[in-house]
């Protein structure tokens, strides 16, 4: 059977991430995780810190702290509200890892030793005072265009221009402001990617006929334009080394690589790290490398600025190798969730952050939301209103309102046990084919990785047991027949405990709460077959059931009014 490796994109250490990188990353992957290990595959989900580069640095700076001691922090940080929010991640690594270091320039001496790192002479700024080259947004002065006189090296913040160091009027270090700069040459890695143009058109030519099409257009568009060589070094203290070996001169001046260049091979490093855990029984080579990796089936998730860096760069530097890395197989981009139709902005932190979401509600209000709404085929604006609306719909009166109407009418006429009643009939058999229509229906949307497709289809199948329920109308029927009503509830009751084990990928704590419910030994349902669908009778008659806390609390126009104040609603 296929093994499943699923990869999100890397979040990134400088700061708490908001909804727009939830959705578009680590969400996704975590439910189709949840999901493909509930239908009995083997599957490894892998994430971890992306913690090289300038961004680091400035915000270690920032924070007054040294990078080393800010990543560690932030890392713990990130984790936690992952956690908070389900992610369940075989694990969660961090790119600055010894393992991510002996990959990554494992990989860099293959391209070598091929012949697609190629050293170049770069001209660049230098800094006596500071006693190191600067990167560009290390870099300010007055911005050409628009006299803001903070403007970075790479680009005016106030005016949003492109820059170049050398536009800049009286420029100085960012780091000292010291303005005795000097333009010195210095030598750089290129890999060659031009070189592997040829080869990487093939190898999409060849799996990305069934991406979905976001992923492969962008992948295209890129070829097209065609593959840069590009520099992969950097002047940083902070980094993977290059490697002394290799490249003595250049290590001796304490470059590093470029954190697009060893942040992909963090997911094959993190595998590691997760087997550096166990070593006696995990093999982090039979997921990634050779023959051994045939059976595994990899699926990768981000949002669409970083699909060329996966569908490209890292590809390249994978073939260049002449090693069997195990490639991507399926890619899964989103597209931007924004807030009030404006950008989510970390440094302006503008929007709605993690951290914050997890404070004012439980993470599956938030899972199921995302999901929900994915700005799968296009941006999609986060509101209040829109959150509201699909909070106290879809899951408080469709699905929380059922449970606990079902279950606290049935304690109330006929005690602590889900009761027996009449043999099902007529309205419980096309209730039966329902379900397994649409329980069909939401797997091959989970398997095509269409998350909003897929939510709608978990949500018809909360809907069909209220049109069930309406349609019997259990609080009638006892009136005059118990036993009638005593079939209807326990026919609830089983959908109850279908929606407990289908729903989890997307609401697993709720789901969690709806299983405990019945007092069922042995119960390992880990999914539910189109028979046992129809059948409806996983739960049997005399089961000791108890009545859950409410799942999900309505949210309020006082909530509404609470949320909008402390976030803001687009009005700045
Ligand atoms: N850290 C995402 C970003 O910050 C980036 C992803 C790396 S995935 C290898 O845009
Ligand atoms: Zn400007």
């Amino acid at each position: 059977m296929t093994r499943h490796l699923i990869t999100s994109a890397l979040p990134y250490i400088n700061g708490i991430k908001h909804l727009g990188n939830m959705v578009g990353s680590m969400l996704p992957a975590d439910v189709y995780a949840r999901y493909l290990r509930q239908r009995g595959h083997e599957t490894l989900y892998i994430c971890a810190t992306d913690e090289h580069g300038t961004p680091a640095e400035l915000a270690a700076n920032a924070a007054g702290l040294p990078v080393d001691t800010f990543c560690a922090g932030q890392h713990d940080a990130q984790k936690a509200i992952y956690e908070g929010f389900g992610l369940r991640f075989d694990h969660f690594g961090r790119s600055s890892s010894e393992q991510n270091v002996e990959i990554t320039q494992r990989i860099a001496r293959s391209l070598h030793a091929n012949g697609f790192i190629e050293e170049r002479p770069v001209r660049q700024v230098y800094s006596p005072a500071d006693g190191r080259f600067l990167p560009d947004r290390y870099i300010e002065g007055t911005c050409p265009h628009c006299g803001y006189d903070k403007a970075r090296g790479d680009q005016c913040e106030n005016c949003t221009r492109v820059l170049d160091p050398t536009d800049l009027v009286e420029p100085r270090s960012a780091i000292s402001g010291s303005s005795d700069l000097e333009v010195r040459e210095t030598k750089h890695l290129f890999l060659l990617q031009s070189a592997l143009a040829g080869e990487v058109e093939r190898w999409i030519d060849e799996v990305g006929e069934s991406w979905p099409t976001l992923s492969s257009s962008i992948a295209r568009k890129w070829l097209t334009e065609g593959l840069q060589d590009r520099s992969i070094t950097r002047d940083l203290d902070w980094g993977v080394p290059v490697p002394a070996d290799t490249w003595p001169e250049l290590a001796a001046e304490g470059k590093v690589f470029y954190v697009w260049f060893d942040a992909p091979i963090e997911y094959i490093a993190a595998t590691k790290e997760w087997a550096d855990q166990a070593p006696q029984d995990r093999d982090w080579q039979s997921w990634w490398y050779g023959d051994a990796a045939a059976d595994v089936r990899y699926t990768e998730f981000m949002a669409k600025d970083n699909v060329p860096f996966h569908t490209v760069m890292f590809p390249a530097t994978q073939l260049g190798t002449r090693e069997p890395w195990k490639k991507v197989d399926q890619v899964k981009a989103f597209n931007w969730l924004t807030y009030y139709g404006g950008k989510f902005s970390t440094s302006q932190r503008r929007g709605v952050f993690t951290d914050a979401a997890l404070e004012i509600l439980p993470a599956d209000y938030w899972r199921y939301f995302l999901m929900a709404q994915a700005p799968e085929s296009d941006d999609t604006s986060f509101t209040w209103e829109v959150f509201a609306g699909t909070v106290n719909k879809d899951l408080a009166d469709i699905l929380g309102n059922f449970v606990n109407r079902v279950l606290s009418f049935s304690r109330k006429r006929f005690g602590d046990e889900v009761p027996a009643g009449a043999a099902a009939g007529e309205a419980e058999a096309k209730l039966g084919e329902e379900i397994a229509g649409l329980l069909a229906e939401y797997e091959e949307h989970m398997e095509a990785l269409r998350f909003r497709k897929a939510a709608q289809a978990l949500r018809a199948l909360w809907s069909a047991g209220n049109s069930y329920l309406e349609e019997k109308a259990p609080w009638l029927e006892i009136k005059t027949d118990q036993d009638a009503a005593a079939l209807t509830l326990r026919t609830a009751m089983n959908l109850i405990h279908l929606y407990s084990v289908v729903s989890e990928p997307f609401v697993p704590a709720s789901a969690r709460a709806m299983r405990q419910a019945f007092d069922l030994p042995g119960d390992s349902a880990s999914w539910v077959s189109p028979e046992q669908a129809r059948a409806l009778d996983s739960v049997p008659a005399g089961t000791p059931f108890t009545v859950p806390p409410v799942l999900f609390a309505k949210i309020t126009e006082d909530d509404l009014d609470a949320f909008k104040e402390r976030f803001g609603a687009g009005d700045e």
